[in-house]
C-alpha cells in the first residue's frame, strides 16, 4: 500500500470513527487479510499474543502441582500487574481430582475499570492436561501435553488484551479470569464424567469472588483453543441456547472486522467447558472454541496430544480472535 493511500485510509478512518489508524498501519502483516477501512479500536498484536503463548509453553506443562504450573502462575500475575490492572486477586485452593489427586490450584482475576458497576467478564483456562490420552502413539498417552493451543492460546490473547487496557481503559468494567484445573477431567467411557472437568471454575462458582449476587457481570466470553492453524469457530450449542447475547456480539463483531470466514454462524457441537459453569452461576457466557475442525469434525487434530505445540499455532488466528474480543469490550455499553 502506498504512503498516500495509507494516509487517505487513516484520514477516512479517523473521520468516520475518531479511533485513529494505529492497528491498520503498524501491524500490516497480521491485518493483511482484512479491510483496513473498518473502524478498529486498540492495537491488538497477534505476534504479542503468540509471544505469550511461547513463554507459557517454555515453562513446560502447566499441570497443577508441577514447577511449570508455578512458573506460569507467576508469569500471568506479573503480566497483569505490569499491564496496570486495578486489582489482581488470586483465589487459592486445594481440590480433589477424580483420580484422587489433590490439586493445588489458583484462579487468577484481574479487574479493569473497577469503578464501573456495569461489567463484562473474559475468561480462559491456564492449566494443561496431565495426559496426552488422544495421542496416536499409545506409549505417549500418559505424558503431559505442551498445551500451546489447549491452555496457552486463550491466556495469550487475554494478556494482550490486558496490555491494550493498560494503554486505553475500557468504558465498561472488564474482569479477566484465568481458571485453573479445567483439563484434569475423565475422558470417554459410558458414564457422564462432566463434573470431573472445570474444577477451577466449579470452585470459583462457590464464592464468585469478587462479586456479590447483585453485581454480576452482564455476560462473559470464554476463550479456549483459539490459536490453531486454519481454525474456524462455530457456536457452541449450550452457549447459543443459554447465552445468545454474547454469542451474537462476538460473531457479529468478527464479521464486521472481516473475520466472517473464521467465525461461522452455525452450531458446531455441544461441549462441557468453563462457560457452562459461568452460565449456571448467573453469567451467560459464550465459548470461542474450535469444536468443528474440518478434519476431525470435533476439536483440532492436536487436541490432547503431544502435537499441541507451537508449530500448530497461527498468530493470525490469535490476532482475529483478540481483535474481535477487544472490540466487543471497547464497544460495550458503559452504563
Ligand atoms: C470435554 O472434553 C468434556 N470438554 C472439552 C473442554 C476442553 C477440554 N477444553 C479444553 N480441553
Ligand atoms: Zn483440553
Amino acid at each position: 500500500m502506498g504512503k498516500w493511500k495509507v494516509f487517505a485510509v487513516c484520514v477516512l478512518t479517523t473521520l468516520l470513527a475518531a479511533t485513529g489508524c494505529k492497528s491498520s498501519t503498524q501491524d500490516s502483516s497480521a491485518n493483511a487479510d482484512s479491510a483496513p477501512s473498518v473502524a478498529r479500536i486498540g492495537d491488538f498484536r497477534g505476534d504479542s499474543a503468540y509471544a505469550h503463548v511461547a513463554a507459557q509453553v517454555a515453562f513446560g506443562p502447566r499441570v497443577p502441582g508441577t514447577p511449570g504450573h508455578d512458573a506460569c502462575r507467576e508469569y500471568i500475575i506479573g503480566r497483569l500487574r505490569a499491564y496496570g490492572a486495578d486489582t489482581v486477586i488470586v483465589q487459592e485452593a486445594t481440590v480433589k481430582a477424580y483420580t484422587g489427586d489433590m490439586l493445588p490450584i489458583s484462579n487468577i482475576i484481574a479487574q479493569y475499570n473497577r469503578a464501573n458497576t456495569r461489567r463484562i467478564l473474559l475468561a480462559a483456562h491456564w492449566d494443561t492436561r496431565p495426559w496426552a490420552d488422544q495421542d496416536d502413539n499409545a506409549a505417549d498417552r500418559d505424558k503431559p501435553i505442551p498445551g500451546a493451543n489447549d491452555g496457552a492460546s486463550g491466556v495469550g490473547v487475554l494478556l494482550e488484551i490486558a496490555r491494550n487496557f493498560a494503554a486505553r481503559q475500557p468504558g465498561v468494567g472488564v474482569d479477566l479470569i484465568f481458571f485453573d484445573a479445567e483439563d484434569y477431567g475423565r475422558s470417554g467411557g459410558f458414564y457422564n464424567h462432566n463434573d470431573t472437568w472445570c474444577l477451577g471454575s466449579q470452585h470459583w462458582a462457590e464464592t464468585k469472588v469478587p462479586y456479590t449476587s447483585g453485581n454480576l457481570p452482564v455476560y462473559g466470553i470464554l476463550l479456549d483453543m483459539v490459536g490453531g492453524r486454519d481454525a474456524r469457530f462455530h457456536y457452541e450449542a449450550f452457549a447459543h441456547e443459554n447465552a445468545p447475547t454474547p454469542c451474537l456480539k462476538v460473531w457479529s463483531e468478527a464479521k464486521r472486522l472481516g473475520y466472517g470466514d473464521m467465525f461461522i454462524n452455525t452450531i458446531g457441537g455441544a461441549i462441557i467447558d468453563d462457560h457452562v459453569i459461568l452460565t449456571r452461576a448467573g453469567i451467560p457466557t459464550a465459548d470461542i472454541i474450535e469444536l468443528n475442525n474440518e478434519v476431525t469434525s470435533s476439536f483440532p487434530p492436536t487436541w490432547h496430544t503431544l502435537d499441541d505445540n507451537l508449530e500448530h499455532i497461527d498468530p493470525h488466528v490469535l490476532d482475529a480472535v483478540g481483535q474481535t474480543v477487544l472490540n466487543v469490550a471497547y464497544n460495550e455499553k458503559t452504563f
